[in-house]
């Protein structure tokens, strides 16, 4: 690991955009652009989510997060409309909607049409976006695929004309990257004017950030996601006048850490929380084993907004989500379930003592501050402005989690371990992955083992999107098998993909897609493989799937058999994987 930062590594061009004027842009622009009129503002006479989120938190009361965003906009406002008036007749509320945007409304509008597109809402006009909003007295959260993407400054104009007060998302800003999108410098000047156009609003708009889908799903100290929190409301609070406003819980499955950071982010945010998302990695394909994964983390985070208020709604996330996105009478029922799980709880929060959480959410706290202050001395050394917003976002996206962690993490250094570092307050998301990895090792037979090992293969790795963990399982397997790995890395374009294993020369490419894109990645790259005259086995797992063009159902569907047409090998399991190896191993010897 190189232990320095340097600018010119880091900024190899020899100019960026001036920041100020890019935050004045966008304060311009709140001039004419201004929070619209909502059913939510107007039913509880509210001028913004946050005011309201601080009234019901001091109220004592419970507020919850709704996820929805079905390819065809009628169906979605149909969900906007029919969730909330079902939970209302039952005597519930649903505070707040996730509006969960296509990955392909990153991109500029101009250039939307013929970009690869996900699973989720793609809205067309300006006007579709407050068609939705105004379908029920229910919070829009513009959460996904705004803020942090190349269309980021488009989408929050039109985000708040539609009435909504907490637009994101931050994280993945940080993170994701649109397919065939090269130019982080003009993503990152759009996100810069974006969050001085909110934050110039009269109301108070949060700049939403998912800490999962950033940085902390690939952190391993929870300390270091504390810190990103601390150097995030540096940026969008300090430099850039705006406010900003946290989720995390995705990938935060463990109870006892998961509520110490609740703690722990309600100790260093000025804002309220937007939504304590729900633990999704705890999902698997047995849905009654699912219900008890999401009643562990609903009365946890419960318990957590009854003690300790910090804002956050909570998330009872349907337990069909492991394998798509959940349909309308799912997302109803389990708020159903949620609300009577609170309700039936409501003494638990009287009867407990809960120092000890406190003291590992004291330790988070401190970690948090150690990595603010580490990586601001390390920029600092670097020659990067930690008062230039421009120059903070996209030195910290450039950087990535892995490098920042080595660099700045406040745990302890120890050789061996992942990072280089032991954990404050360990995360446990890729541990879990990486221990699930060694399981397959050790479950082989030495003989097939040591016959993969002297084959002396190498394997590309590389996703299609933002998800990680099958190519870190895949990863580790393939380590203990002595197989070389070269890295294609994440979010990888198939032309990209085809050029990298032809000068690799690689023996196969593994491949890990979960967006609904595999199929059309998999045609691509078998095409452009084709013309660079390569020809070698694609393993591919992951979520499989895709929403059918002209689909009434807007709910995906799986693609295995045509990704087997197609030429590829599907690998529900790494054992599939791992059984071909033992092959391709016995041809080599033999
Ligand atoms: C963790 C997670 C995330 C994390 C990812 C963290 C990270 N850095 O990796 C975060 C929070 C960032 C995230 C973000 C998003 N996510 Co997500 N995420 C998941 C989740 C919960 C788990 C997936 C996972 O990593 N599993 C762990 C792996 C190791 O296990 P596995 O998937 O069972 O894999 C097995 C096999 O498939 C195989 N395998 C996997 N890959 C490979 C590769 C090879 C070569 C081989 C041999 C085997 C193999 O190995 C495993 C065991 O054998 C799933 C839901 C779920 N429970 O599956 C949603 C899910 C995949 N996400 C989804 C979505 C929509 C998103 C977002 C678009 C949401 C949004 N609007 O922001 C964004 C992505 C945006 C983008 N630009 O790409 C959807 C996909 C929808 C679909 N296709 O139907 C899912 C299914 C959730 C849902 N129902 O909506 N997500």
């Amino acid at each position: 690991m190189a232990l320095k930062l340097d600018r010119a590594t880091v900024f190899p061009e020899a100019e960026l955009p001036d920041a100020a004027a890019l935050l004045a842009e966008g304060r311009k622009m709140a001039e004419t652009v201004k929070v619209g009129a909502s059913p939510f503002l107007k039913h509880y006479g509210v001028s913004s989510e946050a005011q309201y989120k601080r009234q019901q938190a001091e109220a004592g009361r419970v507020m919850m997060h709704a996820q929805i965003g079905f390819r065809d906009p009628a169906k979605s406002r149909r969900a906007y409309a029919e969730v909330w008036e079902k939970l209302d007749k039952a005597g519930h509320r649903v505070d707040r909607y996730g509006i969960c945007l296509d990955w392909s409304m990153g991109y500029p509008r101009a250039q939307r049409k013929d970009m690869p597109r996900g699973t989720g809402l793609i809205m067309q006009e300006i006007e579709d976006w407050s068609a939705m909003t105004s379908q029920a007295p229910v919070a829009p959260h513009y959460g996904d695929f705004v803020i942090g993407t190349p269309a980021g400054y488009e989408n929050t104009i039109a985000a708040l004309l539609s009435g909504a007060t907490a637009i994101g998302n931050l994280g993945q800003y940080f993170t994701f990257r649109q397919p065939h999108w090269d130019d982080d410098v003009f993503t990152t000047a759009e996100a810069v004017k974006a969050i001085a156009l909110a934050g110039a609003q009269p109301a108070e708009v949060l700049i939403h950030s998912n800490l999962d889908d950033g940085f902390a799903s690939m952190f391993t100290d929870l300390a270091c996601s504390l810190g990103a929190i601390l150097v995030e409301t540096h940026i969008v609070d300090n430099l850039c006048g705006a406010h900003v406003a946290h989720c995390f819980g995705n990938t935060f499955s463990r109870p006892y850490t998961r509520l110490a950071f609740q703690r722990a982010s309600q100790r260093v945010s000025s804002a309220p929380g937007t939504m304590v998302y729900g633990a999704t990695t705890m999902y698997g394909p047995n849905h009654a084993a699912n219900f008890a994964a999401l009643a562990s983390y609903l009365r946890l985070d419960a318990y957590g907004q009854r003690t300790k208020p910090s804002g956050h709604a909570v998330n009872p996330v349907p337990v069909t989500e492991a394998e798509r996105i959940p349909d309308i009478e799912e997302i109803i029922d389990v708020h159903m379930f949620a609300n009577k799980l609170v309700e039936l709880e409501e003494p638990l929060h009287s009867l407990s003592d809960d120092q000890e959480i406190d003291a590992v959410a004291d330790q988070i706290v401190a970690g948090g501050h150690v990595f603010k202050d580490n990586l601001f001395k390390g920029f600092t050394e670097a020659g990067i402005d930690t008062n230039n917003p421009l120059e903070m976002f996209l030195a910290i996206r450039r950087i990535g989690s892995k490098r920042l962690e080595e660099l700045f993490g406040p745990g302890r250094p120890t050789e061996g371990r992942l990072r280089g570092r032991t954990p404050v307050v360990r995360a446990n998301s890729i541990e879990q992955v990486e221990e699930a990895g060694e399981g397959y090792i050790a479950r082989m037979d030495p003989a097939v083992r040591e016959r993969i090992r002297k084959a002396g293969f190498r394997a590309c790795l590389a996703t299609t999107d933002v998800h990680e963990y099958g190519k870190i399982l895949v990863e580790t397997v393939m380590r203990g098998l002595g197989v070389e790995i070269v890295d294609g890395g994440t979010s990888i374009d198939a032309n990209d993909l085809a050029a990298f294993v032809k000068a690799e020369k690689v023996d196969l490419i593994a491949l890990s897609s979960y967006n609904g894109v595999a199929l059309g990645f998999v045609s691509e790259l078998k095409q452009e493989m084709k013309r660079n005259g390569v020809d070698l086995p694609v393993f591919i797992g992951g979520k499989l799937n895709r929403i059918p063009d002209g689909s009434n159902t807007s709910l995906p569907v799986d693609v295995s058999g045509e990704l087997t047409e197609a030429g590829a090998i599907v690998c529900p399991d790494v054992a599939v994987l791992l059984d071909r190896l033992a092959d391709m191993s016995r041809d080599s010897a033999a």
